[in-house]
């Protein structure tokens, strides 16, 4: 027989979306072989798992593990002195445009050896950990050629092994133009779309394909072509789209078919129809817009309306949001973007499972899914979007031995 677990006198924060937080007060929760074997209230518990050794959770609040569904966190270096140089009057743009932005990270990440890259991007990994995270997305794009992308993409599986946690990687190989290609950006799609992407792929390295679509990166004719070619060899999309301009990024997404499109703030009404009609979720990175003290707000009201899916992440990446605590984001959502609590939480559970294509398996607490919980020490969800600076988490509860 399998060795089953019973977790009892819980508020269980289902996140299923049939009511507010999917929340079952006084509940339980059977798990046996990693699985989810019945939850519900305690009092409806059947006879059959009575008599299992239960473990009393005091009443604290379960959640399904938390997910980040949008990270660059393997890279070299830091931009300190860049958010310097912004903060005496630079802006991003201008920063990039001369150079300096996310090609000096390239450098630095270049320089490294895969275990420097992974040394340093373990403490980063940790800290998200830290808070009840059971699923972190990572993407490659601070390479910009074969060999270190590869590396990026190399350290991010083994820091999910390392930690025994889910690592979703993603190939953002079109994320800058490379000083190799200055003024020759078509030429370095053609060198992705030759070389990189099916190397990457032929080493079963990447999990979806991402891009970067603004006019200080790539336009959607070029994002297309990397689109065609992911396309062609079966793996997922997802699109940072319309973050500081509206080049049609989302509509471009949403027509391949994509997971996500991420960012949003310069989302106009016709992009936001055309993910509605292919259900690609909406990301939104409230620590990208703080960082960049943006002003102009992701469209969240014609989201709504049009029944879009959003998800939040912490977008960890050294220059627009050196941010490593998915409580923090949960927090800026509701503050910054007015998402609601139970909204900002759907998003690093349920809708953020959606955003990696693995919403089958894992984000909701629900019988048939994976045992991968999250235990508070706090009385009621709100709780968790509310504070600042707070880490609430009491332990995770993984599998059935736990
Ligand atoms: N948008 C972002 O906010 C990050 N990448 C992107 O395409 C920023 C990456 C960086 O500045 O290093
Ligand atoms: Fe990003």
């Amino acid at each position: 027989m399998t060795f089953s677990t019973l977790y009892n006198n819980a508020k269980i924060a289902t996140m299923t979306p049939d009511k507010p937080y999917g929340l079952i007060e006084n509940g339980a929760v059977v798990i046996s072989a990693g699985l989810i074997q019945w939850v519900g209230p305690e009092k409806y518990l059947p006879e059959e798992f009575r008599s299992l050794p239960g473990k009393n959770l005091e009443g604290r609040l379960l959640t399904p593990a938390l997910i980040d569904c949008h990270t660059h966190l393997v890279y070299g270096g830091s931009r300190a002195t860049e958010f310097e140089l912004r903060l005496k009057g630079a802006s991003y743009e201008e920063i990039s445009r001369s150079g300096g932005g996310i090609l000096s990270t390239v450098k630095a990440t270049r320089t490294a050896t895969e275990e420097e890259l992974f040394t340093q991007s373990l403490p980063r990994f940790d800290a998200l950990l830290a808070e009840g995270i059971g699923t972190v997305e990572i993407k490659s794009g601070y390479g910009l050629d074969l060999e270190t992308e590869i590396k990026m993409l190399r350290v991010a599986r083994k820091l999910g092994q390392e930690r025994n946690v889910r690592v979703k990687t993603t190939f953002l190989g079109v994320h800058a133009i490379p000083p190799e290609f200055t003024s020759n950006a078509d030429a370095y799609i053609d060198y992705v779309c030759k070389d990189v992407l099916p190397a990457v792929h032929a080493d079963n390295l990447a999990d979806a394909v991402d891009g970067f679509c603004e006019n200080i990166a790539f336009s959607t004719k070029q994002i297309s072509r990397v689109f065609d070619k992911a396309r062609a060899l079966g793996l997922p999309l997802k699109l940072h789209a319309e973050q500081l301009s509206n080049l049609g990024g989302a509509a471009l997404a949403a027509n391949y078919g994509a997971l996500s499109a991420d960012h949003l703030e310069y989302l106009d009404e016709a992009g936001v129809q055309a993910m509605a009609k292919s259900g690609t979720v909406a990301v939104l990175l409230p620590g990208a817009f703080y960082t960049l003290r943006e002003t102009q707000f992701p469209p969240l009201k014609a989201l709504h309306q049009a029944g879009v899916p959003i998800a939040i992440a912490t977008d960890c990446n050294p220059g627009s949001s050196p941010m490593t605590s998915i409580l923090l984001c949960v927090n800026m959502a509701c503050t910054l973007f007015r998402m609601t609590p139970e909204e900002a939480l759907s998003g690093v559970t349920r809708v953020a499972a959606q955003a990696l294509g693995i919403g089958g398996e894992v984000g909701t607490i629900e019988v048939g899914k994976k045992a991968e919980l999250a235990l508070w020490n706090v009385d009621q969800p709100a709780e968790l979007a509310y504070r600042i600076g707070d880490n609430p988490l009491e332990k995770m509860l993984v599998n059935a031995n736990s």
